[in-house]
């Protein structure tokens, strides 16, 4: 509980065991278990003809764009359906009958709700009205639409300057909204615009804006398929991006190599089943050909040997790098081949801890080839070196000449369904000047130039009461961001908290003095006003902008649309004073997208264009233009290996998804590819580990931290033996967000450290 303030509100829930069983960890990711999970979960919260209904226009150039994740949909989507088994879960959870409504706060206090599980609360239902928690009340209680936009707009002038609001994305909103919040925030005069990319792959943005002028991948879905090698790094495809199986399944068919490097060998990573065809769902395919199994972040150590040894290889003549690639496109070779020798093998080889072998074999592949992608996600970019991961696999691809050609490139494989796209039309803390300029010649005003805050620093900021106001558009901040108890006792200075939603969650509950919940319709519910479906445009994984409209009946008449919400503060903040009419702006879908095509290069004619497959955006790395970065080339870097100063009974703790949850929504308690069953309150161990610590299977410890000499502990948790190496060890977030230091970050991104922890395992 958090002490000291008006609401007595559990930032975790009441903690239970809920009954663990252990099974072996599955080799098979998907078929057909697969489907019926899928259809499981839908059935049981739509009802089984509207689920197979609704699934059937998922992914489809008619339907709507799966919230599950942003990976790209082929250019002819499967016919027995485009979506995976967590797709289908996502669906389920948004498209469920179960309701919030005002009944359910009246019956429930915020302070009841709070000792429930995510889990429990997640599944209570969709939020159906507006609600308001009033200073000093437990209970929410329903307001009008009217009332609540009055709340926001008195409170926000009330401050003494704009920087004293603070205003979040999570990446699920459409380029619409997302556009219009970003206009109205810069309107009202900040730049304080955190966002869940903060969290995510902002590592990879820095880390690729740096080396090659953008902040985003390099490839189109079918280079996957003419790739001779993918490198799938710190990513678990089987799990959080399902759909990605098929297109390595194609590689491989084509005769490609898969190498993963991962501390853990994920089942999706090992064999494949496809589910959506009937040939893969009999036979299935192996798909990894190669694992190294490296230790928690040693991805550097691990890419340095890699080089290292091809260096040597070249030095004999063997022709292993693309030197007329180097010498037209590059720069900093010598600097890089410089840091390789400061390095032995052997003590690159310790660092990673794998054998020899391996890695030779490794080298063997990597020398003849050159159509080589780099895939990647958070086992990279969450590390307090996350940047130089991303660039070291840079420095990989400019060696081999794997850029800007068929079958080659960088792919960091996102996140939310639409977070590359809130990026692009302009949701970010930094200033773009020349997004500046044209946000002032196509809308007449000026936006702020001073830099906003970021995840981590928006935290501290509230916590300082330099910030007063927080307003989220989507996401569960409380729960997804580092250090809970930090986070939490941040939000509740503030003196309004305002989420725009579609499912409760913890974020409801640790609020500021008063609360606002704003209700909204999800992506797969029809967006009618004025009797016109309206549709909108997300831009997936790959850089490609299409439409999304939704064909379910909206779960609740009092719902509205992120764009609606929007635009309807924005007129109440300016009561018609200002160049923008908001109102309108936020009501008319193709306006919004006529300001994106004026502000934003790449989307002329967006209203045309998204129709059908959509459009790419530009992407110079396509086209191997570099002329905007120093000397007009793409840039090798030299990055130290990490370095842990750890104690002697101290372990290297990564913080990662089930395979049933959706970041903060826990679907379900089972991980069933990695032979976890009911039960997330776990810590994957090896056998080594365990002996040293003297801990038995099944043993109830604690998590601790310990930074700056404070020490944060999450409780409970049972030790499970597991494939994972030496000093490292796996638990699942949200559960274990206490414990990582809101001050601890990456370097150039401030990415919280949530794949590199240093614990302790303390027995109860
Ligand atoms: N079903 C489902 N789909 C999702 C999500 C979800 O929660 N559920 N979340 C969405 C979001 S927002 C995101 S960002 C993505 C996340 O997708 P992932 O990045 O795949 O998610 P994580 O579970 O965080 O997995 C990280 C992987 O990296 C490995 N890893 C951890 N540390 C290291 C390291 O130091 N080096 C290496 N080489 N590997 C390491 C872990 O073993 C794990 O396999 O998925 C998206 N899709
Ligand atoms: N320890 C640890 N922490 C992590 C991570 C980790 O790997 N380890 N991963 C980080 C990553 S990669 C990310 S991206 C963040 C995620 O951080 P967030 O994006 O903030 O969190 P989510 O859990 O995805 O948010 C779920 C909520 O979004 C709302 N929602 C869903 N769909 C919609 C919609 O269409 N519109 C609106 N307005 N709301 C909607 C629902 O109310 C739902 O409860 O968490 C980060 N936190
Ligand atoms: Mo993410």
């Amino acid at each position: 509980m958090s002490k000291t303030f008006q609401r007595n509100i559990s930032l975790t829930g009441t903690i239970n065991f809920t009954g663990l069983k252990l099974t072996k960890a599955k080799e098979y990711a998907a078929g057909v278990p697969g489907i019926k999970v899928a259809l499981q979960h839908s059935f049981k919260e739509m009802g089984g003809l509207e689920a197979l209904n609704t699934l059937s226009k998922m992914n489809q150039k008619e339907g709507f764009d799966c919230s599950g994740c942003a990976w790209p949909d082929p250019e002819e989507p499967s016919k027995l359906g485009e979506y995976c088994e967590n797709g289908a879960k996502a669906l389920a959870e948004e498209a469920t009958y179960e309701k919030v409504d005002a009944n359910f706060f009246k019956e429930h206090s915020v302070e009841e709700i709070s000792t429930w599980s995510d889990f429990k609360i997640g599944k209570s239902g969709r939020l159906t009205s507006p609600m308001v928690l009033k200073e000093g009340s437990v209970n929410y209680e329903p307001i009008s639409w009217e009332g609540a936009f009055e709340i926001i707009a008195e409170e926000l002038h009330l401050l003494n300057n704009p920087d004293e609001a603070i205003f979040y994305t999570s990446g699920r909103s459409s380029n619409e909204a997302a556009f219009l919040y970003g206009l109205f925030v810069r309107a009202f005069g900040t730049n304080n615009m955190p966002d869940c990319s903060n969290m995510c792959h902002e590592s990879s943005g820095v880390g690729l804006s740096e080396t090659l002028g953008i902040g985003k991948g390099s490839v189109k879905l079918e280079d996957l398929h003419k790739a001779e090698i993918v490198m799938v790094i710190g990513q678990n495809p089987g799990t959080n991006h399902p759909r990605m199986l098929s297109a390595l399944e194609a590689c491989k068919n084509n005769g490609g190599k898969i190498i993963s490097i991962n501390p853990l060998a994920e089942a999706g990573l090992i064999r494949f089943k496809d589910p959506q065809s009937i040939k893969g769902l009999i036979k299935g395919t192996s798909l990894t050909d190669i694992h190294l199994q490296v230790k928690i972040n040693q991805d550097v150590a691990l890419l340095k040997l890699l080089m290292k040894k091809l260096a040597a290889l070249d030095a004999k003549g063997e022709l292993v790098f693309d030197h007329d690639f180097i010498h037209t496109y590059t720069n900093g070779y010598e600097s890089l081949l410089s840091d390789l020798d400061m390095y032995s093998e052997d003590t690159l080889l310790e660092l990673c801890g794998i054998e020899e072998g391996i890695i030779n074999e490794t080298v063997h592949l990597l020398a003849k080839k050159s159509k080589i992608i780099i895939c990647w996600a958070m086992g990279l970019t969450q590390h307090k070196n996350g940047v130089a991961n991303v660039k070291e696999c840079v420095n990989l691809l400019l060696l081999k000449g794997s850029l800007g050609k068929p079958g080659a490139g960088t792919c960091p494989v996102r996140g939310h369904s639409n977070v590359q796209g809130d990026r692009t039309v302009g949701i970010m803390h930094h200033v773009s000047p020349k997004l500046n300029t044209t946000i002032e010649n196509v809308f007449g005003f000026k936006p702020p130039t001073e830099e906003g805050l970021d995840t981590v620093h928006a935290i501290k900021a509230m916590h300082e009461k330099k910030a007063k106001i927080f307003i989220a558009l989507g996401g569960n901040f409380a729960s997804a961001v580092a250090d809970t108890q930090y986070t939490a006792e941040a939000l509740q200075e503030c003196n309004l908290t305002v989420q725009i939603s579609t499912k409760l969650n913890r974020s409801h509950l640790i609020t500021g003095k008063k609360a606002l919940i704003l209700p909204t319709l999800g992506r797969s519910e029809k967006d009618v006003k004025e009797g016109n479906a309206r549709f909108l445009t997300v831009e997936n994984s790959m850089g490609k902008v299409h439409r999304t409209k939704g064909v379910l009946a909206p779960k609740s008449d009092e719902l509205k649309s992120e764009p609606d919400i929007i635009g309807s503060i924005a007129h109440a903040y300016f009561k018609g004073n200002h160049s923008v009419d908001w109102k309108h702006l936020g009501a008319d879908y193709g306006a919004i997208r006529d300001g994106i095509a004026a502000t934003i290069s790449g989307f002329k004619g967006i209203n045309e264009k998204s129709e059908g497959a959509g459009f790419y955006l530009p992407n110079n790395v396509r086209e191997l233009d570099f002329s905007k970065l120093p000397n007009g080339k793409a840039q090798f870097s030299s990055c130290p290996v990490a370095e842990h100063q750890m104690k002697g009974n101290e372990l290297l703790l990564m913080t990662i998804r089930s395979h049933d949850q959706f970041n903060t929504t826990i679907y379900g308690l089972d991980d069933r590819y990695r032979g976890i069953h009911n039960e997330r309150r776990i810590i994957l161990m090896n056998q080594a580990d365990m002996e040293f610590q003297q801990l038995a299977k099944l043993e109830v410890v604690d998590l601790v931290s310990n930074y700056d000499d404070i020490e944060r502990r999450a409780e409970q948790f049972l030790i499970v033996p597991y494939n994972i190496p030496k000093g490292n060890i796996a638990a699942y977030f949200p559960e274990t967000n206490m414990i990582i230091p809101y001050n601890h970050f990456a370097d150039f991104s401030n990415t919280p450290i949530s794949k590199s922890v240093i614990v302790r395992v303390e027995k109860r």
